[in-house]
């Protein structure tokens, strides 16, 4: 039996989203100072997932929805969850997963209630949500621009601002920057290094940063079909990469296919490099111009190969 009405439980997203806009700064603060710690802890056999570094290995079990860049977008993050029912199937079955590609602020104009939710459903389901690092979350020297979380920290919290995004941007080095599914899938929120050789170079990007350029290749890159190898990016971080490297990198970490965020695709998804490439944007709304978002709602048990295999669990928006 449970203690609590439907709307009054801690896990129901009414309330959840009602918490978010009446959070006043300090409280937010706490929460990310609480999401932190506990992520600074995560390491070794946690339920279904092993963290070695800042990245999650997961078994090939269970059901996991995958959902990309939200940048904001508090509106696209309410209805995955309630279409998907997904608060619900956290709290009934330990093997069901929330995975989130990062990018939860910038461009839209609720990225408190965002960071507020997606914070909270790690606090109340540790062992099943996955924060990962977007662009938006880099480092000190890989900010992207333009940055608006301040100035909508400073809207929100007024003289509390300061002390919020201070901790927030220390939440960001704890994010993690990879999700391997064993046999299956790579996830990560730009694209891949083409010097990985092994899940410790993805597992330890944030280490080898600045050296390196794993770190930045992770958040900023992106697949591209006229590349062979790579070519410099648009973006002025991160690559442009072909489809030989998306081969090779998966081919080193015995995976068939790259999950990933970080482009507008104006149906919410896209397929590149002959299905082994997914990209999923989970937002609408301006500045962006795609038609639909869209999320990945899968069992990780079953086998694909390629992405075609993968269309009928994407939901469009
Ligand atoms: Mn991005």
């Amino acid at each position: 039996m449970t203690r609590f009405s439907k709307e009054q439980s801690p896990t129901s997203l009414r309330r959840l989203v009602r918490e978010a806009f009446e959070v006043n700064g300090e409280d937010f603060t706490r929460l990310v100072t609480q999401a932190t710690q506990l992520l600074c802890k995560e390491r070794g056999k946690i339920g279904n997932m092993n963290i070695v570094g800042k990245l999650v290995e997961m078994k090939p079990s269970g059901q996991a929805l995958i959902v990309g860049d939200l940048h904001g977008d508090l509106e696209s993050l309410i209805q995955i969850l309630q279409e998907t029912n997904f608060l619900e199937k956290l709290q009934k079955t330990a093997n069901t997963f929330l995975i989130f590609m990062g990018d939860y602020g910038d461009r839209g104009i609720h990225p408190v209630e965002v960071y507020y939710i997606v914070l909270k459903l790690k606090l109340l389901f540790p062992k099943q949500v996955v924060l990962m690092r977007g662009n938006h979350e880099g480092p000190e020297d890989l900010l992207p621009s333009p940055h608006e979380l301040p100035m909508h920290f400073q809207a929100r919290f007024r003289r509390e601002e300061t002390e919020a995004y201070t901790h927030v941007r220390r939440m960001f080095d704890q994010l993690y920057s990879a999700v391997l599914v064993r046999d299956r899938y790579l996830i990560v929120h730009g694209g891949l290094p083409p010097q990985t050789h092994t899940i410790q170079d993805l597992a330890y990007a944030c280490v080898s940063h600045p050296n390196q350029a794993f770190l930045e290749d992770l958040l900023w890159s992106d697949p591209d079909e006229a590349v062979e190898e790579t070519s410099v990016s648009p973006r002025g971080a991160g690559k442009l990469f072909g489809k030989k490297v998306t081969d090779r990198v998966l081919g080193r970490l015995g995976v068939k296919i790259l999950i990933r965020g970080h482009e507008p695709c104006e149906e919410g998804f896209r397929i590149n490099h002959d299905g082994k490439v997914l990209t999923l944007f989970s937002r609408k709304g301006t500045p962006y111009f795609n038609t639909y978002g869209a999320y990945l709602n899968v069992k990780l048990s079953e086998r694909f190969e390629n992405a075609e295999q993968l269309i009928p669990y994407i939901h469009k928006f």
